[in-house]
C-alpha cells in the first residue's frame, strides 16, 4: 500500500492480490495447487450439473443458424471487416485450439481457457476478446446447454460452413473450467515476446526447442510471422513452422492446409501504432469491463484496427472459401515491405487490379494483398512448396485436406470419439481419436470371482500382477483424455517396448493373459485380463492386511490393433518419470517431486489420492525394477499403511547418501534400515503432504487408508471409461 496516495493506509484486508502471496517468501517450495484446481468451490454449477445431458437439450441447428446470422450483422461496437465476421470467428476459434500441445496434451480448446488470463491477454490473442463478446449474446441465449468452449469452436467451424467450405464435422463437449490454469507450462520467460533463445536448447538448432513447449515466444500461438526473431526469410521460418505444428500433432500437410485455409479469409491489421493500444484485458481498469488492448486513435477500431501490426488481406475475396491465397502467392513475385504500423511483410509486384481485394470498410477502394513470412514459406520452403502446388492444382485436395485438419486441430483434446456430443459428429473413424473396438460381452459377478481366482493362481505374483494394470492406465491423462488401459495399447508398439513398461516383466505377463485368455469360455478383453488381474491381486492384499474390502471392477473394456494406434503419436505419451513406480528415465534438471506432481496433475489425482496411492504402491513393492527405496515396511506385498508409520517415525533419521539417495536410520542404533528417494521423503517433509502422511499414519486410520488407496486405484483404473460416465 502507498501511504502518499493520500488515501487512508490503515485498512489491508484479506491478501486479495498476487503479488504478496503467502508463498512468495519461500519461492522454491514444492506447490501442490496444480491438484487443486477447477474444484467445486470454483463453478458456479453444482456436482449434479451434468453437460452432456443439457447439451441434448439443445438445438444445434438453431445455434447455428444464430451464429451464420450475427457472421453478417455488424456491429456498431465493433465493425465487421467486409461485413462479415467470418475472419475474426475463424482466428478466436484456432487461437483457441492452436494452444494444444501433443507432449503433456495440455492447451487446446477443450476447457474454455482463452476466457481467462493468460491465455485473454496473450499479445498474439489481440482482439479475440472481441470475437467472444460478439458471441455473448448466443452464449446468453442457450446459456447452460453449451459451453464457451464448444461455442467458440463452433462459431469457427459455421463461419467456414457460411464461406463456402464443406466442413468435415462437429462434436460438442468441451467442459468450461471457471478459473485460470495453473498446471500449464507456458515457458520461462518473464517479459511478452522475448527473444526465442530463452526457450532453445542451442537457439541456432531450432528443433532444441524445449519441452512441452510448442511456440517460438512467450505470447505467441506458434511462430513470428514477421520471421524468427522479427527477421524475414521464409525458409528459416518454414522450419519454425514445421517444429510447432508437429509439436501440436499436425504433419506437413496438415500445415500447409491449415495456414493456406486459414488465411484464405480474414485480414490481418496494422493500420496504427502498438503504443496507442491500451493495457490486454487482464491489466485493463473496471471501465473496460474484461476488454483489453483499447485503441485510442479514431473509432479505435474499422479501419484503424491494431492486432499484428501487419495490414492487408492475404485473398481478392476474404470472405470466400476458394483457393485464391495459393494462386496469388504464385501468381505473382511478393517483395518485403513495411505496413503502416512497421510491421515487416510483403506486397506483390505488379498486381492486376482485378486481384486486388477491396478495403474492408470501403468498397470502392482497391487494397494490396499481403504476405506473411510464415505465408512466403509455403512457397520457398522446399517441402511444403510441393504441398501447395499439388493444392494449387487440386482444389478439391486442399479442401478436403484443410476440412479434416481444422476438424483435428478443434477437436484434437478431447480423446475418443465416444466422448463427441451432438448430431454433426462425423461417423468415420480417424487415427488421432485413438480408437478402440467396442465389446459385446459383460461380466457377472460371480464370472468376475472366477476370473479373479483364475488370475491370482496363474503363477503370475501380485507384485507383477499390479504393476502391469498400473502401467496400462497410467498413461492416461486429463489433459487431452488420451491414453488409458482401456485398448490394452500396452500390447502394441511403441509401449510394449517403453522402458518404464519393463519389456521383459511385460512380456511374461501378457503372454500368460494370452494363455488365460485361450483357455476361457466367453472371450475377455486382454484389456480388461490386464485391469482385473491388478484389481485381484490389490484385493488379495488389502485382505490379508486385515481389510476385507471388494475392489470394485467394470469389465468392457476393448483391445485396439496395431493398425488403429499412431506410433508416433503415442511416443508422447511414454513415462519419462513415474513417482508412483519410483521411476525416472534420465536425471532431469526438475526435481524429482516436481515431476511427480506433473503426472499426478495429467491423471487427474488429487493430493490425498496421491498419497494414498503412493504410499500402497510402497509397501506392494512395485518399484521399477524392484528397487526398496521407500519400501519402508517388513511385510512386503501386504497392504498396511507402515509407509506413512515409519515415515513419520521419529525414531528414524534421514541421510543423504547420493544424488536422489537417503539412508533411513535408526536414531539409536544407527543401523541402517531402508533406502530412500526425495519421492520418498517428500511425504514426509513439506507440510502439506506430511499432513496427509499423518492422517494415514493414525492408528485409528489403518483401514480408512486402504479404503483411500482403493478408491484411487480405481479412479486410474477407469479414467478412461468414458462409456461408464
Ligand atoms: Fe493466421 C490472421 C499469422 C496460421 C487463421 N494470422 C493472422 C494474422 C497473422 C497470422 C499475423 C493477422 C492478425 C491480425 O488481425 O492482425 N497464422 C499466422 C501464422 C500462422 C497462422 C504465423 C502459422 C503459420 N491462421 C493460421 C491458421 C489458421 C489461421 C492455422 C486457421 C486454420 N489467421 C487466420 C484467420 C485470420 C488470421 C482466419 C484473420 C483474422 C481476421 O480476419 O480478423
Amino acid at each position: 500500500t502507498n501511504s502518499n496516495s493520500g488515501k487512508c493506509p490503515v485498512i489491508h484486508g484479506g491478501l486479495t492480490s498476487n503479488n504478496e502471496s503467502v508463498m512468495d517468501w519461500w519461492p522454491n517450495a514444492l506447490n501442490l495447487d496444480i491438484l487443486a484446481q477447477h474444484d467445486q468451490k470454483t463453478n458456479p454449477f453444482g456436482e449434479d450439473f451434468n453437460y452432456a445431458e443439457e447439451f441434448k437439450k439443445l438445438d444445434l441447428e438453431a445455434v447455428k443458424n444464430d451464429i451464420k446470422t450475427l457472421l453478417t450483422d455488424s456491429q456498431d461496437w465493433w465493425p465487421a471487416d467486409y461485413g462479415n465476421y467470418a475472419g475474426m470467428f475463424v482466428r478466436t476459434a484456432w487461437h483457441m485450439a492452436g494452444s494444444y500441445r501433443a507432449m503433456d496434451g495440455r492447451g487446446g480448446a477443450n476447457t474454455g481457457n482463452q476466457r481467462f488470463a493468460p491465455l485473454n491477454s496473450w499479445p498474439d490473442n489481440v482482439n479475440t476478446d472481441k470475437g467472444r463478446r460478439l458471441l455473448w449474446p448466443i452464449k446468453k441465449k442457450y446459456g447452460n446447454k453449451i459451453s464457451w468452449g464448444d461455442l467458440i469452436i463452433l462459431a469457427g467451424t459455421v463461419a467456414y460452413d457460411a464461406v463456402g467450405l464443406k466442413t468435415f464435422g462437429y462434436g460438442g463437449g468441451r467442459l468450461d473450467i471457471w478459473a485460470p490454469e495453473k498446471d500449464v507450462y507456458w515457458g520461462s520467460e518473464k517479459k511478452w515476446l522475448d527473444s526465442t533463445k530463452h526457450r532453445y536448447g542451442d537457439d541456432e538448432n531450432r528443433d532444441t526447442l524445449e519441452n512441452p513447449l510448442a511456440a517460438v515466444q512467450m505470447g505467441l500461438i506458434y511462430v513470428n510471422p514477421e520471421g524468427v526473431d522479427g527477421h524475414p526469410d521464409p525458409i528459416k521460418t518454414g522450419h519454425d513452422i514445421r517444429v510447432t505444428f508437429k509439436r501440436m500433432g499436425m504433419d506437413d500437410e496438415e500445415t500447409v492446409a491449415l495456414t493456406v485455409g486459414g488465411h484464405t479469409i480474414g485480414k490481418s491489421h496494422g493500420n496504427g501504432k502498438a503504443e496507442n493500444l491500451g493495457p490486454d484485458p487482464e491489466g485493463a481498469d473496471v471501465n473496460e469491463q474484461g476488454l483489453g488492448w483499447h485503441n485510442s486513435v479514431g473509432t479505435g477500431n474499422r479501419d484503424n484496427t491494431m492486432v499484428s501490426g501487419i495490414e492487408g488481406a492475404w485473398t481478392t475475396n476474404p470472405t470466400r472459401w476458394d483457393n485464391e491465397f495459393l494462386t496469388l502467392l504464385f501468381k505473382y513475385d511478393w517483395q518485403l515491405t513495411k505496413s503502416p504500423a512497421g510491421a515487416n511483410q510483403y506486397e506483390p509486384v505488379n498486381i492486376a487490379e482485378e486481384d486486388m481485394p477491396v478495403d474492408a470498410f470501403n468498397p470502392n477502394v482497391k487494397r494490396n494483398p499481403m504476405m506473411t513470412d510464415a505465408d512466403m514459406a509455403m512457397k520457398f520452403d522446399p517441402i511444403y512448396r510441393e504441398i501447395s502446388l499439388n493444392f494449387l492444382n487440386n482444389p478439391d485436395k486442399l479442401a478436403d485436406v484443410f476440412a479434416r485438419a481444422w476438424f483435428k486441430l478443434t477437436h484434437r483434446d478431447m480423446g475418443p470419439k465416444n466422448r463427441y456430443l451432438g448430431a454433426d459428429v462425423p461417423a468415420e473413424d480417424l487415427i488421432w481419436q485413438d480408437p478402440i473396438p467396442k465389446v459385446d460381452y459383460t461380466l457377472s459377478d460371480s464370472e468376475i470371482a472366477d476370473l479373479k481366482q483364475t488370475l491370482l493362481n496363474s503363477g503370475l505374483s501380485r507384485t507383477e500382477l499390479i504393476n502391469t494394470a498400473w502401467d496400462s492406465a497410467r498413461t492416461w491423462r486429463g489433459s487431452d483424455y488420451r491414453g488409458g488401459a482401456n485398448g490394452a495399447r500396452i500390447r502394441l508398439e511403441p509401449q510394449r517396448n517403453w522402458v518404464a513398461n519393463e519389456p521383459e516383466r511385460l512380456n511374461k505377463v501378457l503372454a500368460k493373459l494370452e494363455e488365460i485368455q485361450a483357455g476361457l469360455a466367453k472371450k475377455v478383453s486382454i484389456a480388461d485380463l490386464i485391469v482385473l488381474g491388478g484389481t485381484a491381486a490389490v484385493e488379495n492384499a488389502a485382505q490379508e492386511a486385515g481389510v476385507n474390502i471388494t475392489v470394485p471392477f467394470a469389465a468392457g473394456r476393448g483391445d485396439a490393433t496395431q493398425e488403429q494406434t499412431d506410433i508416433e503419436s503415442f511416443e508422447y505419451l511414454e513415462p519419462l518419470y513415474d513417482g508412483y513406480r519410483n521411476f525416472l528415465k534420465q536425471n532431469y534438471d526438475v526435481k524429482a517431486e516436481e515431476l511427480l506432481l506433473d503426472r499426478t496433475q495429467l491423471m487427474g489425482l488429487t493430493a490425498p489420492e496421491m498419497v494414498a496411492l503412493i504410499g500402497g504402491m510402497r509397501v506392494l513393492g512395485t518399484n521399477y525394477a524392484g528397487t526398496k527405496h521407500g519400501v519402508f515396511t517388513d511385510r512386503e506385498g501386504v497392504l498396511t499403511n507402515d509407509f506413512f508409520v515409519n515415515l513419520t517415525d521419529m525414531n528414524n533419521k534421514w541421510i543423504p547418501t547420493g544424488d536422489n539417495l537417503y539412508n533411513i536410520v535408526d536414531r539409536n542404533s544407527g543401523s541402517t534400515k531402508w533406502t530412500a528417494t526425495r519421492v520418498d521423503l517428500v511425504f514426509g517433509s513439506n507440510s502439506i503432504l506430511r499432513s496427509y502422511a499423518e492422517v494415514y499414519a493414525q492408528d485409528d486410520n489403518k483401514e480408512k487408508f486402504v479404503k483411500d488407496f482403493v478408491a484411487a486405484w480405481v479412479k486410474m483404473m477407469n479414467a478412461d471409461r468414458y462409456d461408464l460416465k
